[in-house]
């Protein structure tokens, strides 16, 4: 019954209080492309539960639009030269954001594959696993399997999916503090919100996600557990240029940026830390990522 329904295209998505059912789209869209115009502040549900089939949900929390000091000041310890100058940041539209870095359970629910067909594609590095289940992070991700995941996903649900930006995302990590960490200035306290080495130093393998307390706006993970990709191509100097209003990175470039850090970080997760890649292999057992869903008046497909 599940695949017919597939099959015509009528996946459930469970908002908030409300059932819908709704035909697919046909693609994501770019990062900040107009889809719809936002509703009024505090009409839109703070929370949104997708339905992935195989008993598999994605929940997704409301970020609000506003504004925030992106980057880190001068003097914070640790920071570096690509975080600086600070500078105000405009998120001009509310969205969705994973509650959780997408799982092993989420990915093979909307591509019908599995960390270790994953794992056989490896082709310069043959990692081994490093954590398998339903509820651990999915890793031994490119970008652009990240984002063909969320082409899928968008597909699937009918409303646009995609990776958040890198403003998005540290601005949801933010939650709306402006301390060196979304729990405050002192690293003593991450062990009550993020999954590194620097807390558990012996560990071999990612966490199930959502172990831990959440930040301020209810998104776990967000420091530790695995890297996450973000939308934008990676440029030490973008946000020097004036990129200010929904910023969505460089047109071009070679890396794309990370954020967060990863259970096997010796480092500190601050929430300005910026990392990059382009390697399809060094970082594979420590990347995953998380999606944006945007937060619309309409589902797409009936713009
Ligand atoms: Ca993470």
């Amino acid at each position: 019954m599940r695949s017919a329904m597939t099959g015509l295209g009528l996946l459930a998505v469970v908002v908030a209080a409300g059932v819908w059912a709704e035909p697919p789209s046909a693609t994501s869209q770019p990062a900040g492309a107009p889809i719809a115009p936002p509703l009024p502040p505090g009409a839109l549900p703070k929370k949104l539960t997708l339905d992935l089939g195989n008993k598999v949900q994605m929940k997704l929390v409301l970020i609000p639009a506003g504004e925030f000091m992106m980057g880190s000041p001068d003097n914070e310890p640790g920071s570096k030269p690509d975080e600086h100058p600070q500078r105000l940041v405009k998120i001009t539209r509310p969205f969705y954001m994973g509650a959780t870095e997408v799982t092993q359970a989420q990915w093979a629910a909307v591509t019908g594959t599995t960390i270790r067909d994953m794992q056989a594609k490896l082709t310069k590095v043959k990692w081994p696993l490093r954590g398998e289940g339903p509820d651990v992070p999915m890793y031994l991700v490119r970008w652009n399997d990240a984002v063909g995941f969320c082409g899928k996903l968008g597909a699937k649900i009918g409303r646009p999916a995609r990776l958040p930006t890198e403003a998005e995302w540290e601005y949801a990590c933010r939650a709306g503090t402006k301390t060196v960490y979304f729990f405050g200035d002192d690293m003593k306290d991450l062990g009550q919100y993020g999954h590194t080495r620097s807390v558990e130093r012996n560990r071999k393998e990612a966490y199930p996600v959502a172990g831990l307390k959440p930040n301020p706006w209810g998104l776990y993970d967000m420091a530790g557990n695995v890297w996450e990709w973000c939308h934008d191509f990676y440029d030490a100097n973008y946000y020097t240029k004036g990129e200010n209003v929904d910023p969505k990175g460089p047109a071009t470039g070679s890396k794309h940026a990370l954020r967060g850090g990863a259970w096997f970080s010796f480092g500190k997760p601050r929430s300005a830390a910026r990392q990059r890649d382009n390697r399809e292999d060094r970082w594979g057992w420590g990347v995953g990522f998380r999606v944006v869903v945007e937060a619309t008046s309409r589902p797409a497909a009936s713009q």
